[in-house]
């Protein structure tokens, strides 16, 4: 009998005191099962919160030795965990099954599901393809790894759930039961917990399998996915679309979004600016087409969907020069986007702001869009160096000890016509709690500069 009890208690362990682990024991308690914690830190965050709410729950804290999860079921990793955490293989090795907070939500789910990956746009695409659901008449859950954990999100009453998911949330999937899958875009993310885009591309494709209908992006061969042909596909792409798919026309000297040679909507009637974000729009459309919302109601929503804070965000023009909040373009990719969408190809107009935490990346691509449309980057930040070194040649580089003081020389050396564009290609974590806290010290920085 005693020993059911234990066997009954040491069923999940969950990896993890952070948002997700809360999720998971939140979730886990609603539906009567036991759990334990286990965190890797002595004093994790979530601690104060888990001892008031779960005050039987036995919390393993500290460095984890290497037997620590090898007399559970199943073992619940928070995404931020490494699966190459030794606990973690040996766990594996024992036939312990390690799974995410993805496979318990689509265990439970009972509405259909859109689950979004890629390197950059799933937060905007999630949050459209929300509203899109809204405006539709739908009730729709919306969350992931945008902010609120999927487990928080799962109620009977809704009739869709679109969901973020991040590499690390893919690395358990075996299956996502059904759900339709949409991949946006793959350039490198994340290098510091990859051994290469090979493997990291191998994690986003996780989100294929088991997929009911799948969405890529067209002009981005990483997203094609490698599945049988009978599973139902959809693409999106900044060009001319074949039947079924989503893209770009030309019609009567407009430019319009189009569903096959079907014009839809006239792009300068889109709210959120940008040829990524037309691409964003275009997967929020073949992804909400895919599960049946209504068009006219997704079109409505385009046009009055203003996009996420410091996504490209206009903080303020002064002197008529711009200033722009990036803070969430966090990998070189993301700011090889926003400087095609802020350049100017007759002249070099953009001040670029960048830095940050590197996660190893490659920062020689950005070489060509910075001669071609910057006249100087200010770098700031634990890899300030680094990226400095990678870009050495290219233009005018200067480094900064703080980004109040690279703000200060923007707007110094800015002129009628420029932009001063805060686009990090970097984590924030160095210096700040999140890209959010960045974005905010960016836009106070900026109007202490012009005030
Ligand atoms: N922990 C350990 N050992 C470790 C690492 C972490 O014990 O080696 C513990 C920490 O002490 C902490 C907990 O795990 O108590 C934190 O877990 P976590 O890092 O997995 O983070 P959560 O708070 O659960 O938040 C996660 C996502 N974070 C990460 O993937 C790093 C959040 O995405 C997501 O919003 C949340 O789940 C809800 O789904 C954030 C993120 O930065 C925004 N994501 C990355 C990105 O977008 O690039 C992937
Ligand atoms: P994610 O959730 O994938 O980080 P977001 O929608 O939050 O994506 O956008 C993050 C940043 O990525 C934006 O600030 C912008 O610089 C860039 N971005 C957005 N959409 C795209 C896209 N489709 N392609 C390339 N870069 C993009």
């Amino acid at each position: 009998m005693m020993t059911d009890l234990i066997a009954t208690n040491r069923n999940t362990a969950i990896v993890g005191m952070g948002a997700t682990g809360l999720s998971a024991a939140r979730f886990l308690s609603s539906i009567g099962k036991s759990f334990v914690f286990a965190d890797s830190r002595a004093e994790p965050p979530g601690l104060a919160e888990v001892r008031a709410q779960y005050p039987e729950v036995p919390l393993m804290l500290g460095s984890f030795s290497e037997d620590l999860l090898l007399g559970f079921d199943r073992v619940l990793v928070s995404p931020g965990v490494s699966l190459k955490e030794p606990a973690l293989i040996a766990a594996r090795e024992r036939g312990v099954k390690l799974i995410g907070d993805i496979e318990l939500f689509l265990e439970h789910a009972t509405a259909p599901v859109i689950l979004i990956t890629g390197s950059n746009g799933k937060s905007t695409v999630t949050t459209l393809l929300g509203e899109m659901a809204e405006a539709s008449g739908l009730s729709v859950g919306v969350g992931g790894n945008l902010g609120t954990p999927m487990l928080d999100l799962l109620d009977n009453r809704h009739q869709l759930y679109v969901i973020e998911l991040s590499s690390f949330q893919l690395e358990l999937v075996t299956d996502i039961r059904g759900a339709i899958a949409g991949l946006l875009n793959i350039s490198p993310d994340h290098m510091d917990r990859y051994a290469g885009l090979q493997q990291y591309h191998a994690a986003k494709h996780r989100i294929f399998l088991g997929a009911s209908r799948v969405i890529n992006n067209r002009q981005d061969p990483l997203t094609n996915p490698l599945l049988s042909t009978s599973v139902k596909q959809c693409s999106f792409g900044l060009n001319r679309p074949d039947l079924g798919n989503f893209g770009l026309i030309e019609d009567g000297g407009n430019q319009w979004l189009a569903f096959g040679l079907q014009p839809l909507m006239l792009v300068s009637d889109v709210a959120i600016k940008g040829m990524h974000n037309l691409s964003n729009a275009l997967a929020a459309l073949a992804l909400g087409e895919s599960a049946g919302l209504d068009m006219s109601a997704m079109l409505a929503t385009l046009k009055t969907y203003k996009g996420l804070p410091h996504r490209c965000e206009h903080v303020a023009t002064i002197d008529n020069v711009m200033y722009i909040d990036d803070s969430k373009g966090t990998n070189v990719g993301a700011t090889i986007a926003a400087l095609n969408g802020f350049g100017d190809s007759t002249r070099a107009n953009l001040i670029l702001i960048a830095g940050g935490q590197g996660k190893e990346q490659d920062f020689t691509p950005l070489k060509k869009p910075l001669k071609q449309f910057v006249k100087l980057a200010a770098v700031f930040g634990e890899d300030a160096s680094k990226i400095a070194a990678a870009l050495e040649s290219t233009i005018d580089i200067e480094q900064f000890d703080s980004l109040e003081n690279a703000v200060s020389r923007a707007h110094a050396s800015a002129e009628s016509g420029d932009i001063v564009l805060l686009s990090p290609a970097c984590a924030s974590f160095d210096m700040f709690a999140g890209f959010e806290e960045r974005g905010r010290c960016f836009q106070r920085a900026v109007m202490a500069v012009v005030a």
